[in-house]
Formats: C-alpha cells, sequence, structure tokens
C-alpha cells in the first residue's frame, strides 16, 4: 500500500490525492435529470444546463478507468411499490406528475425504469458499484460506507448532478464520515448557475469547511502523468 501523493491544484488550497485510497463517486447522471421528458424537466428545469457535465465527465471517466482507480455511481430513485418514497417527498412541488407516476422514460425514479438509468455515455462497467439511494445524499439508507470502508477508501472525486442538492449533500454526508471530497466544478451541474457557483462557493468556503473544488483537466493531467500502476514511479520503472 502506497503512501504516495499526488497534489492536485484546487481551491481553496491543493488537494493530496492518496492514489490508493482515493474513488471516483459519480452522482445521478441519470436519464430522468438529464434527458427531456424526465423528473427534472418535470420540475420545471432546463435540462440542456445539465448536459455540458457529459463531456468532460466521460473524459474523466475514461482517464479514471485507464488509471485503474475505482469508480461508483450512484441512481436515485424508488422501488417500484414505492414503500421508501416517503410521502412528503411524493407531493413535494405540488406538480401534476410525481415520483412513481407514468412518464416518457417509463414510471418517473423507479428503480428498473429507462429513465431512472444512468445515461448511456457514463454507463458502469461491470465491476464498478452502482448504489441505489432514495434520497438526496449518497449515504442516506445505502450501503456506500461499507463498500468504501471496505475497499480502505477515505477520500472521493465527486462529480454529477446536481451540485447543490445531491452532490452537495452527498459531499456533507460524506464530510462528517470522515472523507476527503474533491469536487470537480466542470463535472457538477445545476439547473441553476447561481446554485451551482453558490454550491461549490460553499464547500470550499471557510478553508475547504467541506472539501475541495478542482478542475477535471487538472486532475486528469496529474493522474495521467503518474500511470496506471501504483508504486512504478517509486521503483524507477
Ligand atoms: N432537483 C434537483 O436539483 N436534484 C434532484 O432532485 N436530485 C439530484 O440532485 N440528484
Amino acid at each position: 500500500m502506497g503512501t504516495d501523493r499526488i497534489e492536485i491544484e484546487a481551491e481553496p488550497y491543493a488537494f493530496e490525492l492518496l492514489p490508493d485510497r482515493c474513488a471516483l463517486l459519480i452522482i445521478d447522471m441519470q436519464r430522468d435529470f438529464l434527458e427531456p421528458g424526465g423528473f427534472g424537466e418535470m420540475l420545471g428545469n432546463d435540462v440542456s444546463r445539465l448536459r455540458r457535465t457529459i463531456e468532460p465527465n466521460r473524459r474523466l471517466l475514461a482517464a479514471w478507468r485507464g488509471a485503474g482507480r475505482p469508480v461508483m455511481h450512484t441512481r436515485e430513485g424508488h422501488r417500484p411499490d414505492l414503500a421508501d418514497l416517503p410521502p412528503a417527498k411524493k407531493i413535494r412541488g405540488r406538480g401534476a406528475t410525481a415520483i412513481g407516476d407514468a412518464g416518457p422514460m417509463g414510471r418517473i425514479l423507479v428503480r428498473g425504469e429507462a429513465g431512472h438509468d444512468i445515461i448511456p455515455e457514463l454507463y458502469p462497467v461491470p465491476g464498478e458499484p452502482v448504489i441505489d439511494k432514495p434520497g438526496k445524499g449518497a449515504f442516506f439508507a445505502t450501503d456506500l460506507h461499507a463498500i468504501l470502508q471496505n475497499r480502505t477508501i477515505t477520500q472521493l472525486v465527486v462529480t454529477g448532478v446536481t451540485t447543490e442538492v445531491c452532490v452537495n449533500t452527498t459531499v456533507r454526508e460524506a464530510n462528517d464520515r470522515g472523507y476527503e471530497c474533491l469536487v470537480l466544478d466542470d463535472c457538477v451541474g445545476s439547473y441553476f448557475p447561481d446554485f451551482h457557483a453558490t454550491g461549490l462557493a460553499m464547500i470550499k468556503a471557510q478553508g475547504g469547511i467541506f472539501g475541495w473544488v478542482g478542475t477535471s483537466d487538472r486532475l486528469i493531467e496529474a493522474i495521467s502523468k503518474r500511470g496506471s500502476t501504483p508504486g512504478a514511479e517509486r521503483a524507477g520503472v
């Protein structure tokens, strides 16, 4: 187990990535949030604002997989019988269509439906855990913490949607559980540009109260230089 650190340019100061201890956690890059006709649009949002994150996430995912590092994905959604859907969440927004109702990509935010699944551009490959979560945070009512602990992960690179909702909630939950989080500005997105900026500002304020904010370019550059074999540099290979 190496103790190397890779310095990643970030705010409020450099993130010291521990290659053997860091996972990429991609939050809720689901068709229901990113494609027309899903839950996001049903809430009155412009989904194109989230779609700018697809290409940077795709590039980062390829580099991260290429370096042999662990990847985990989350999906927000509920059981087909909706037994895990809080009544307060179902009625929130007073919209004409609610979670569990029929939509253009199947029942809205229901596990097993097309809209609930991850967009094809970032689809998980075998061996990458997919965490199904009923809430906004990825640690609430899931086995994510156990999975990370079993793999001795202590750091998370967090990407996905939306910046101020599921990404922020997850980063706060992770921080309280002792994880160091690096959030990538270009790989997280919001339906609201102001909330995106403020959501990131909240994470990095006060000396990084919840974590660090960086960009995918800096991270890709750093991990690509390092290569896929931890220890190779040390051994002078
Ligand atoms: N509505 C909104 O901004 N987000 C969510 O409902 N879920 C996630 O952020 N994934």
